[in-house]
C-alpha cells in the first residue's frame, strides 16, 4: 500500500514550534505572506535574515514530538511505500527517526547561494552574509522557498500522489498552494484521504475522512491502525 503524508506546522506545535496562522503566527505585527516573499528579502535583507536566524537558533529548545515519532515507526515498517513530505523547515521528522524526509519549502539547516545556487549545510546565522562556502561570494539566504517560489521536488512528489493508495494531511491550515491541492490530486488519481487537524481546514470537504484534535495524539492512534493489520 503506497500511503503519502503531507505534514505541516500543526504538526510541530505541540513541540513549541508556533504555527503561521493561528494566534500567536504574526511576525513583529507581520503576516508571513508579507516576510517570506523575495520581495521582502530585497527590501530588507538583515531583518529578513534575522527573522530566520532566530528560529534556526529555536531548533535547539525544541524536541520531537509522537507524532514524529510514530510517522518514523511508520516509516521503519513501510520503508518506501511511505512517502513522507513537508511543508515544515525544522528538522523535527529526522529527529524523530524518519530518514527519508522531503522538505518542499525547504530547510532551517541550509543556506542558498544566489550567486552559483549551491546548497550548503547551515547551523549559524546568516544576517553578517558570511561567504558561500562553494563560490566565496556573500550573498547566502535561508534555503527556504517564499511565496512566488517553485517548491522542492516536485515532480517526484506528483509522481507519489499519482500512485498513492491513501493521502493524508496532519496539520496544515490548507491555505497554501500547491501543497493545498495535493488532496485533489490525489483522490483524483484513486486515493483514499484523511485529514488530521487540529480544527477542519480549508479543503477539509475534499477528503475521504476528517479527525479533529492534537496530532501528538492522533498521529500515533492512525499509525497503530495501520500497523495492526500488518502484524506490527
Ligand atoms: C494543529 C495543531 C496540533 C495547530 N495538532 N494540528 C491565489 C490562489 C491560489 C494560489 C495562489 C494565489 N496567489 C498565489 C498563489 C500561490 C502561492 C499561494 O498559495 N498563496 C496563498 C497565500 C494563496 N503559493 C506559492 O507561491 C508557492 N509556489 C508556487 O505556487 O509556485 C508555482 C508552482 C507550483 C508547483 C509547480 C510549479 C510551479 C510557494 C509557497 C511557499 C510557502 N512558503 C511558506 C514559508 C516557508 C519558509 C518559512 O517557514 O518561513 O511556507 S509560507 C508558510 O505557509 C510556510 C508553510 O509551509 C506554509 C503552510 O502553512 P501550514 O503548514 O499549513 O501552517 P498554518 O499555520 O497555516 O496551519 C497550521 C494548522 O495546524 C492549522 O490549521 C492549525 O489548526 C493546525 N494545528 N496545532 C494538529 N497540535
Ligand atoms: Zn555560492
Amino acid at each position: 500500500m503506497n500511503i503519502v503524508v503531507l505534514t505541516g506546522a500543526g504538526i510541530s506545535a505541540e513541540s513549541g514550534v508556533p504555527t503561521f496562522r493561528d494566534a500567536d503566527g504574526l511576525w513583529e505585527g507581520h503576516r508571513i505572506e508579507e516576510v517570506a516573499t523575495p520581495e521582502a528579502y530585497d527590501l530588507s535583507p538583515v531583518a529578513v535574515q534575522r527573522f530566520y536566524d532566530a528560529r534556526r537558533k529555536a531548533l535547539a529548545e525544541v524536541e520531537p514530538n509522537p507524532a514524529h515519532v510514530a510517522l518514523a515507526r511508520l516509516e521503519e515498517v513501510l520503508g518506501d511505500e511511505l512517502f513522507l513530505v513537508t511543508q515544515n523547515i525544522d528538522d523535527l521528522h529526522e529527529r524523530g527517526g524518519s530518514q527519508r524526509v522531503a522538505h518542499m519549502h525547504g530547510e532551517l539547516l541550509s543556506a542558498l547561494c544566489r550567486s552559483c545556487g549551491g546548497r550548503s549545510h547551515w547551523t549559524d546565522d546568516l544576517d553578517d552574509f558570511p561567504p558561500c562556502p562553494r563560490c566565496g561570494i556573500p550573498e547566502l539566504r535561508p534555503d527556504v522557498v517564499w511565496f512566488g517560489e517553485v517548491p522542492y521536488g516536485m515532480d517526484v512528489i506528483q509522481g507519489k500522489l499519482m500512485r498513492a493508495d491513501l493521502f493524508v494531511s496532519i496539520g496544515t491550515s490548507g491555505a497554501v498552494y500547491p501543497a493545498a491541492g495535493f488532496v485533489q490530486m490525489a483522490a483524483a488519481c484513486g486515493a483514499r484521504t484523511l485529514e488530521i487537524n487540529l480544527e477542519p481546514s480549508e479543503g477539509t470537504h475534499f477528503f475521504n475522512e476528517a479527525r479533529h484534535g492534537r496530532a501528538g495524539e492522533l498521529v500515533p492512534i492512525w499509525v497503530d491502525e495501520v500497523l495492526r493489520p500488518l502484524g506490527f
